[in-house]
């Protein structure tokens, strides 16, 4: 079988237990194929000249990873600067959020161009390439400009906006004309397709020919939905392992008689976390009941700090969870719980466990695996129920959750109110049903399939 070379911005050794689902899975590829993992190394060198940096080889098992470190100046505009503060805000549908630097531009062109040349050397005939996420959109066509031929494959693991929001991107056409240098273009959901369907008939001037092919700027494409899933039975056998037990009865002792509301995200402006907190806030104003008995635990992981919409959101929810507390709050109770940190890997699942509510609301979301995992860590017996954002990707599969709009507080508040009123039999219900689809369309069934029709793709460009 030909060898697996993936690129991606960030690399996680597959051997580390910190690594999560995605490096797992992957790494389980890498592992077979006997496969490279080519990224940057998290390095930032800061007197280093621009679009040059070192390369370090070294072998994990089987798996060879290759990094780069990144000088200053290259850091900020690529990943600071084009991936952070336009890609993903606009791709989240947050043009008001979005910089649209000049120089930003420039980096992030270069920094591809410096992974292109880097990896060349290290490719083999007849490897098979697959390359990650809106850091990397051009690297297949900067890779084609120095004569790679291998099949090469790219995954958006974000959203694809509508096409009249992709357009305000100045450089819109020179991206999505770079995508059309993959073999194999994946995104997470229907919705995505049609986006890209929309922006190739109405900004392209292309031509859609069925079967997944796609044709502008005198190249075909193919593309596909590849939902990601987690690794539904590592997932449930984390819930039993000692930690997670021993958080799953930490929770049920400290809030024996209460139910727990519980929100897992990282401190990003698409997660809808203000919005969740205000709905919250509303359920504490509507239904009286809930006072004193439910508790929102909300754990926020920092992220991309240096970026000001980062602090923004962080501040506005200190002010909100701490005006909440103020008004609802007893001696005794405590209405929300806010901890700014990450929770080790191995303790999430005892604590969606206990959560009798899991708050997937997003306000837009590539896919969101917590929704996943909260589905997995639940007792069939007993489980709790997810409430989950229409605007998530997961909402396309997730069916049997309660689907809300995070942006109408109060519709939320009702559902919220729905969720914790419902009886155990349709708990069961959903749950049994969750728990399939999620079985069904799982990380390894996310790789294997993006794989098999990557190595199945004729060139059709
Ligand atoms: P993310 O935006 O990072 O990923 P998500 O899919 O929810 O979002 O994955 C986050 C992971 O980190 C989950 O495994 C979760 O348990 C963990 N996590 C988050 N906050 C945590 C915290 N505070 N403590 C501990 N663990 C935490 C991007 C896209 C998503 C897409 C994924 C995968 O934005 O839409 O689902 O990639 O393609």
């Amino acid at each position: 079988m030909s060898r697996l070379v993936v690129i991606s911005n960030r690399i996680a050794d597959p051997r580390k237990p910190a690594a999560g689902g995605l490096a797992v899975a992957l790494g389980e590829s890498l592992q077979q194929t006997g496969g490279l993992w080519f990224g940057w190394s998290g390095n930032i060198v800061e007197e280093a000249p621009t679009g040059e940096g070192e390369l370090r080889v070294q072998q994990a098992g089987k798996t060879t990873l290759a990094t780069i470190d990144l000088g200053r100046e290259d850091h900020d505009s690529y990943y600071l600067g084009y991936s952070n503060d336009v890609l993903w805000p606009v791709f989240h549908d947050r043009l008001d959020l979005a910089n649209f630097d000049a120089g930003f531009i420039s980096g992030y062109r270069r920094v591809n161009q410096l992974f292109a040349r880097k990896l060349l050397p290290l490719l083999k005939p007849d490897d098979i390439i697959w390359v990650h996420d809106y850091h990397l959109i051009p690297l297949a066509a900067e890779l084609r400009g120095m004569g790679c031929r291998q099949r090469i494959g790219f995954f958006l693991h974000i959203p694809l906006p509508p096409h009249i929001i992709m357009a305000a991107i100045p450089q819109h056409e020179w991206l999505m004309r770079s995508l059309f240098a993959y073999d194999l273009i994946g995104f997470q959901t229907h919705q995505d397709v049609q986006h890209f369907e929309q922006y190739v008939r109405n900004e392209a001037n292309g031509e859609v020919k069925g079967q997944g092919l796609y044709r502008a700027y005198g190249q075909t494409v193919r593309c596909r939905a590849f939902p990601i899933g987690i690794d539904v039975d590592e997932f449930a056998a984390l819930t039993h392992a000692k930690e997670s037990r021993e958080m799953f009865e930490t929770m049920r002792r400290e809030y024996s008689s209460r139910r727990l509301l519980l929100g897992i995200d990282r401190l990003d402006y698409s997660k809808g976390i203000p919005n969740r907190v205000r709905s919250f806030r509303e359920l504490l104003a509507n239904y009286p009941e809930n006072r004193r008995s439910a508790t929102l635990i909300q754990i926020a992981s920092p992220t991309r700090e240096t970026v000001d919409a980062y602090a923004d959101i962080r501040r506005e929810l200190e002010s909100l969870c701490g005006a909440i507390n103020g008004d609802y709050g007893e001696l005794d109770w405590m209405p929300v719980r806010y901890i700014h940190r990450m929770v080790a890997r191995k303790r999430v699942p005892g604590l969606c466990r206990a959560a009798a509510v899991g708050l997937v609301t997003p306000l837009r979301d590539g896919m969101n695996l917590v929704a996943k995992e909260y589905i997995a860590a639940q007792d069939p017996a007993d489980p709790g129920v997810l409430v989950l954002s229409r605007f998530a990707g997961a909402a396309e599969q997730l069916k049997e959750a309660l689907l809300v709009n995070p942006y109408d507080t109060h519709g939320t508040a009702e559902t919220v109110q729905q969720a914790l009123q419902m009886p155990l039999e349709e708990r069961r219900e959903r749950h049994q049903m969750l728990l399939s689809r999620i079985r069904a369309e799982d990380v390894h069934w996310w790789r294997r399939t993006f794989l098999d029709a990557l190595r199945a793709a004729e060139s059709v460009r």
